[in-house]
């Protein structure tokens, strides 16, 4: 019997119960084999290392649609048709999935939550009315909001833009939402606010004054930070970069580029970067590389799971599976002393094939599994391994005399090369790739 775990008038998700953690020899597909959350690693259970999310977009929001067919996931939540009775409906469905899989946080666009209304008030009221519903299933469950967003691509008068759009007319309505939108963050104790700006970008220079539309840019995030100051709200804006689709130009195109906009733009101190294994892979970067070049800069506030087809060149947001992108990811953020106040969100589908509930739990299982899986090997590499000595070592000609010198400032170029005469021709020293590849392997 499931009888405690749904909280609503109906059981979505009947005949399935808590997720447990049962070890690798289990061959039941709904239980981890790894996730195990009270497990220590390094003074932390692997639940507090992980901060699990699930989206509310793509799991209750999904339906399978792509743009040759229609949604082929006929769920239950769906059904009723008054689009707030809907909304309820799926609220109840979140809160009684995220507890069985036992998921500490969820993620949602103010969209995904409330319908929009005909009006900039009516969408208010629409949302203000699902953040009260959200807000008593929050307390019933004790399931935490990780960020909060608005959904600035969808409506068509999005279509040239929102913050960066070239009628200030639109500029507007996506300010209306984004306070909205912040108003329900904070209502429900949101620990960061989002910004994915999927239409923040441009198609034709012919058409586009890029440089005025940054700087728009630049004061919409500014205006949303004193808003969210203003009302009380405590947590991290973050930036969620990608490099295209759907705009063919994105200003938010990778993690150094987000890095630059923040930094040009004096919004450190309250924004980081949410960074998103399938966007860094679109970009032409690997996951860990977008990663270590937010903790790089101080910037690293969560992280959106997913992965990327290798053979297909869009977001195909799959659920996140290969265990050398979950260790290489686990390193980073270990080494940058955890994700914070950040989370790894499953900003993942199931495919369109997968048309059962159960496969809903199954991707977030195999995803919570795989990286429970590399926080443990990235843990016992950086422990037990020469990794992080080796690394180190290969800077020891910085860390003292003239090399040490030159880091802090100390050299010019007229005494570099007076060195580089009375040294000669430096030794060749090995980068020794091959040997770290297989110790990454041992471990795994
Ligand atoms: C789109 C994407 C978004 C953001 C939130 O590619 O990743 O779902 O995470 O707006
Ligand atoms: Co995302």
């Amino acid at each position: 019997m499931t009888r405690n775990l749904f909280i609503g008038e109906r059981e979505f998700f009947p005949g399935i119960g808590k997720i447990r953690y049962e070890g690798r020899s289990s061959d039941n597909p709904l239980a981890f084999k790894f996730y195990d959350p009270d497990r220590v690693i390094g003074g932390k259970t692997m639940e507090q290392h992980l901060r699990f999310a699930v989206c509310y977009w793509h799991t209750f929001r999904g339906t399978g649609a792509d743009p040759f067919g229609p949604g082929t996931q006929i769920f239950p939540w769906d059904e009723p048709a008054d689009r707030m009775d809907a909304a309820r409906a799926r609220v109840d469905a979140a809160f009684e999935f995220f507890s069985k899989l036992g998921v500490p946080y969820y993620c949602f666009h103010d969209r995904d939550i409330a319908p929009e209304g005909d009006n900039v008030a009516t969408s208010e009221r629409n949302l203000r009315a699902m953040t009260e519903l959200a807000a008593e299933r929050q307390q019933a469950t004790g399931v935490k909001l990780l960020w909060g967003t608005a959904n600035l691509f969808s409506h068509p008068r999005y279509m040239n833009g929102a913050a960066t759009n070239p009628d200030f007319n639109v500029v507007t309505h996506a300010a209306a939402q984004v306070k909205a939108a912040l108003d329900a963050t904070v209502a429900l104790g949101g620990e960061n606010y989002v910004f994915w700006g999927g239409r923040e970008g441009y198609a034709s220079l012919l058409n586009t004054d890029t440089r005025r539309e940054l700087d728009h840019l630049g004061r919409f995030m500014a205006a949303a930070r004193d808003y969210g100051r203003a009302i009380g709200f405590k947590g991290t804006f973050l930036i969620e970069p990608k490099p295209m689709e759907p705009s063919k130009h994105q200003y938010d195109f990778d993690a150094q580029t987000v890095v630059g906009f923040i930094r040009h733009y004096g919004l450190e101190g309250d924004f980081k970067v949410n960074v998103e294994a399938n966007h860094a892979t679109l970009a032409g970067h690997s996951f860990a590389h977008e990663l270590q070049m937010c903790a790089d800069a101080g910037l690293l506030g969560s992280i959106d799971a997913n992965r990327g087809d290798p053979q297909n060149g869009w977001d195909t947001d799959q659920f996140p599976v290969d265990l050398y992108d979950t260790v290489s990811a686990m390193l980073v953020v270990l080494e940058n002393g955890g994700l914070h106040s950040g989370g790894l969100n499953f900003d993942a589908k199931v495919r369109r094939e997968s048309v059962d509930p159960e496969d809903i739990f199954i991707g977030h299982i195999g995803g919570m599994d795989a990286f429970a899986r590399g926080l443990a090997i990235a843990h016992d590499l950086i422990e037990q391994s020469p990794l992080v000595a080796n690394r180190a070592s290969r800077y020891a000609s910085f860390d003292n005399g003239d090399g040490a010198a030159f880091a802090c400032g100390d050299l010019g170029l007229e005494a570099l090369r007076d060195i580089a005469a009375a040294n000669g021709e430096p030794a060749s020293i090995s980068g020794r790739q091959e040997w770290l590849e297989n110790l990454v392997n041992q471990y795994i």
